[in-house]
């Protein structure tokens, strides 16, 4: 079929805004690039934005090994984080999803601008004002959660909810690095990990992050917040389930599912 960049965004936001799934853009489309994937992603965000949503952020995918196996992909794509995404009390309702899947993350909250391609760790450190301990909600619009690069991209990188604990910390108070994170559902333990396992440490995705930006055209700017990726695979839950993660000294998030 032949490329529309237009029209194809328009069937991901359909499918984004119906909770119902579709066939991958890979298996129709012959051709789409990465780029292609990117401007999609970029042109289904700004129907949002025109009814109202605000960009808050962006979200680093794929940056930790367990992800990456997890959805064969192997390389860290990045998202946009809407207001309309961000949940306000850690209770997740099924509406307007289709088979959601929670990750434990770690969010940088900034209080000054990033950009460029030379940006270092230590220009990630002076701009942040918080961490906070995050639980993002993934949901691929894609039959049976399978996708390749180019169909997660544009997608939104799976972007579906997220939440910021209450409680934030100076970005010196740990080494996020050795941050250990154990994911209960229903009392059990179901998944473990600690921050090193997104790209060594949790503020390389950010700079990782700043570079692709550039690259989009984009910047980090002053109140947004970056999720800088699972830090464990992502587990599916239902209705009534009860998602509860432990960040070693940097307290918890209990999350509800609700019909
Ligand atoms: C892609 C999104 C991955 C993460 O933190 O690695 C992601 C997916 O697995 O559906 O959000
Ligand atoms: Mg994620």
């Amino acid at each position: 079929m032949a490329l529309s960049l237009p029209s194809i965004a328009d069937e991901l936001y359909r499918h984004q805004t119906t909770a119902t799934e579709l066939k991958k853009l890979t298996l129709r489309y012959d051709g789409l690039t990465v780029d292609d994937a990117y401007e999609i992603q970029r042109l289904t965000m700004q129907k949002y934005m025109a009814e109202g949503a605000r960009l808050v952020g962006w979200k680093m995918g794929l940056t930790s090994k367990a992800k990456q196996r997890s959805v064969g992909v192997d390389e860290p794509i990045f998202g946009h984080l809407l207001s309309t995404m961000e949940l306000e009390r850690p209770v997740l309702s099924m509406q307007g999803l289709i088979h959601p899947r929670v990750e434990p993350e770690i969010a940088f909250v900034f209080r000054s601008r990033l950009e460029g391609p030379n940006v270092t760790a230590r220009d990630v450190w002076l701009a942040t004002e918080c961490v906070v301990p995050a639980v993002e909600v993934i949901d691929s619009r894609y039959e049976n959660f399978s996708f390749t690069l180019v169909d997660v991209i544009a997608d939104n990188a799976s972007s579906a909810r997220f939440y910021l604990a209450d409680q934030a910390y100076s970005p010196y108070a740990f080494r996020l690095d050795e941050v250990g994170v154990v994911m209960r559902l229903n009392g059990e333990v179901a998944q473990t990990g600690a921050g090193a396992a997104v790209l060594g440490h949790p503020v390389r995705s950010v700079v990782e992050q700043v570079r692709m930006l550039t690259r989009f055209g984009a910047a980090i700017e002053p109140g947004m917040v970056v999720l800088t990726g699972g830090i464990t695979e992502a587990i599916y839950v239902h209705p009534g389930d009860r998602v509860e993660i432990a960040f070693a000294g940097m307290g918890a998030i209990e999350l509800d599912v609700i019909e």
